[in-house]
């Protein structure tokens, strides 16, 4: 059988020497996204180690916020900070019309991208999925469940339905943008939506992102959509019927054969390597490489981590994994 397509989700970052070597020089986290030569080499930096099959754009989903007017900072070891929404007047006064032009040095990176890759990677827009930029943005951070954005939505469903509106429309702009730059697929990141009961799984996750979808159509975008709504266990069939993407990106806490039942007939899956199985390595995670290529034969699929590479992952282990995939 022919090896499935392979990118890693954040297979850019800190685990790599010549990452942390041009964050260092760029300055601050943010200032690497906004500057299209360091924010494109820091994209190919894995393409040129690994020869992936897909290259994802070096920006975050916390652009959007600050592009709608919502101040974003990165505190040193800890992670994002954004000053919190607090009510629907705070919503109002977010900048929909002006966001996207807000982020143009994001598409001078793709478009430098798309001319500096090899034609057969694809590149691979992305942003977050409605739900959770607004966990962020209410919260002001991460928090360990999004306490904060769940309350907000019993408590003043009104704002938060107005949010949701917000992200819809910027979002949808920013991603065509993307696409008229050179992006080949665009990626959804729903990080949180696991943390919803199922009719506000209904309400903040797929809801939105079938808005998005479809602004996304009617303006013209063609390439196909992943959604990654992580954490949706037994919701995801739902989640891929009702929003309509091209593909889903399942966790590493989805079972393979239940995927490949419930799923695999109607989607493209990609996943689901346990990020900490890249940092163990060794037998164990070639092993389970093997099973999750074996389970999804014959069937459309993209290998990939079930979450993001994390910090601590041995580069050589990225290069075990990649060749396994192609070389079984
Ligand atoms: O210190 C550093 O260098 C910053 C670490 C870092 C990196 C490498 C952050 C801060 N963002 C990124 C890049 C990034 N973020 C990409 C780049 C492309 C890639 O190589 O994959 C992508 C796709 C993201 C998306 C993103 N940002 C998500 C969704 C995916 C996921 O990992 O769940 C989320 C939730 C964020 C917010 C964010 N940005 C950064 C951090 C540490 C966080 C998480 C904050 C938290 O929840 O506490």
């Amino acid at each position: 059988m022919s090896p499935p397509p392979v990118w890693l989700m954040r297979q850019a970052g800190r685990y790599l020497p010549e990452y942390r070597e041009t964050r260092e020089k760029a300055g601050g986290f943010l200032d690497l996204c906004f500057d299209p030569k360091l924010a494109s080499e820091v994209t190919l930096q894995p393409i040129r180690r690994y020869g992936f099959d897909a290259s994802i754009l070096f920006a975050d989903i916390l652009l959007i916020p600050q592009a709608l007017g919502q101040k974003l900072w990165f505190e040193t070891g800890e992670g994002p900070r954004l000053e919190p929404l607090e009510d629907g007047k705070a919503v109002a006064a977010l900048d929909v019309d002006g966001a996207a032009d807000a982020l143009s040095s994001i598409y001078e990176t793709v478009s430098i991208l798309r001319s500096s890759l090899p034609g057969e990677t694809d590149l691979i827009g992305f942003a977050g999925s409605p739900w959770t930029v607004a966990t962020y943005m209410i919260a002001g951070r991460g928090t360990p469940d999004q306490a904060p954005a769940r309350l907000f939505a019993y408590q003043q469903r009104d704002a938060f339905e107005a949010l949701m509106d917000v992200l819809v429309e910027s979002t949808a702009q920013y991603l065509l943008r993307q696409v008229q730059a050179g992006a080949d697929i665009l990626q959804l990141f729903d990080t949180w939506s696991g943390v919803l009961p199922e009719d506000e799984f209904a309400r903040w996750s797929i809801a939105p992102t079938k808005a998005l979808v479809e602004r996304l159509r009617a303006l013209g975008v063609t390439v196909p959509i992943i959604g990654f709504p992580k954490g949706a266990g037994p919701l995801l069939p739902r989640y891929v019927a009702e929003t309509a993407v091209d593909a889903v990106g399942l966790d590493p806490s989805v079972p393979l054969s239940w995927a490949v039942a419930e799923l695999a007939d109607k989607t493209v899956c990609q996943g689901n390597l346990d990020p900490l199985l890249l940092v163990a390595g060794g037998d164990k995670m070639l092993k389970a490489v093997d099973t999750i290529i074996e389970a999804f034969d014959g069937k459309p699929f993209v290998f990939n981590l079930g979450h993001g590479i994390v910090p601590q992952t041995p580069p050589e282990h990225v290069g075990q994994v990649v060749e396994r995939v192609r070389n079984r």
